[in-house]
C-alpha cells in the first residue's frame, strides 16, 4: 500500500536537504536562461567541487529560448555558438554560409539536461528580490518565492550567501538594477546602467563578450544583461552570444578565483 504521507515527506525532505546545503555556495545564479544555465555548466565542468545553486522565477526554465523567433521554435547560430551548442548534444543544420539553425526545444532540453547532470542545483519558482550588501561588497542573494510575491503577500524573504553571484536575468537585468537602487556604483562609465540598445545584431553579439563581467565586487553579468547593463545592442533569436557568454562569464569567474 502506498502510504501519501511519505511521498509527502520524501518531498519535503529532499527539498529541503537540497535549500539547507545550498544556503553557503561558491557562485549563485540569477536566471535560467541559456546564459545562466551554459555558465553553470561551464563552472562545474571546470571546477566539479564548486556548490552552485541556480534560481529561476518561473516554473519552467529555458528563459526566452524556447520561443526561439516569434515562437517559431528554431533558433539561429553562427559557427562558434554551433560549436557549444553541439557540445550539449544538440543538433545544428547549416542553413547559409555563417548561419545554422537548431530546434529550440532540443536545444533548451539538451543545455538543461547536461546543466543538472553538471551537479548545478536548479530552484525554480523562486525569485531574487535582493542582494546582501557588506561594506560596499555582495555577499549573497534574498529570495522568495515567486507565487508569495505574484500574489503580494507580505512575507519576509530567505537569504543565502555565495562568493560569486551571476546576473543571468535577461532584458531587465534585474540584479544589476536591485544595487543601482541601493545607491550602489556599479563598474560602468556612468556608475549606473545604460540599458540595451536597439536591434543590431552584428554589433549585439560581438559586443557580449567584453560586456560579460563583473559590475560590482562579486557580481558578474552575462547574456542578454551584459548588454544591458553596458548599452550593448539587442540581437534578436540569434543565441550563439547567449552561450559564449555563460561561457565567458564562468572562465572570468575562475580567472579571478
Ligand atoms: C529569478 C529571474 C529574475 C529574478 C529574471 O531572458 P533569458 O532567456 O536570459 P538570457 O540572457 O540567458 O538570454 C536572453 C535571450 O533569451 C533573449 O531574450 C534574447 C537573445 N533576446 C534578443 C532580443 O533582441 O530580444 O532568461 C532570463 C531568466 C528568465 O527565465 C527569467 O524568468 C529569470 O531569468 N529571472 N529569476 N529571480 N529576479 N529575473
Amino acid at each position: 500500500m502506498l502510504d501519501e504521507t511519505k511521498i509527502s515527506k520524501a518531498i519535503i525532505k529532499t527539498y529541503m536537504d537540497k535549500l539547507v546545503n545550498s544556503l553557503n555556495i561558491d557562485v549563485a545564479i540569477v536566471g535560467a536562461g541559456p546564459s545562466g544555465l551554459t555558465a553553470g555548466y561551464y563552472l562545474k565542468k571546470q571546477k566539479p567541487d564548486l556548490k552552485i545553486a541556480l534560481f529561476e522565477r518561473k516554473l519552467s526554465i529555458g528563459g526566452g529560448m524556447w520561443g526561439g523567433g516569434m515562437m517559431m521554435n528554431e533558433i539561429v547560430i553562427q559557427e562558434e555558438g554551433r560549436k557549444i551548442l553541439e557540445k550539449f548534444g544538440v543538433e545544428t543544420k547549416r542553413f547559409e554560409e555563417g548561419y545554422f539553425t537548431a530546434d529550440s526545444i532540443e536545444s533548451v532540453s539538451a543545455i538543461a539536461l547536461c546543466t543538472v547532470k553538471s551537479g548545478v542545483r536548479i530552484f525554480n519558482a523562486i525569485s531574487v528580490e535582493d542582494t546582501i550588501i557588506e561594506d560596499n561588497i555582495a555577499r549573497g542573494l534574498v529570495i522568495n518565492w515567486t507565487s508569495a510575491l505574484d500574489m503580494g503577500l507580505h512575507i519576509d524573504p530567505l537569504a543565502l550567501r555565495a562568493a560569486h553571484i551571476i546576473d543571468a536575468t535577461g532584458h531587465p537585468c534585474e540584479i544589476a538594477h536591485l544595487i543601482a537602487k541601493k545607491g550602489k556604483k556599479l563598474f560602468t562609465e556612468t556608475g549606473g546602467i545604460t540599458g540595451e540598445g536597439a536591434m543590431y545584431a552584428d554589433e549585439g553579439e560581438r559586443i557580449i563578450l567584453k560586456n560579460t563581467r563583473e559590475i560590482f565586487p562579486n557580481v558578474w553579468v552575462c547574456g542578454m544583461a551584459a548588454n544591458a547593463v553596458f548599452g550593448g545592442s539587442r540581437m534578436g533569436p540569434i543565441f550563439g552570444g547567449m552561450l559564449l557568454s555563460g561561457k565567458t562569464v564562468a572562465e572570468r569567474i575562475l580567472e579571478k578565483n
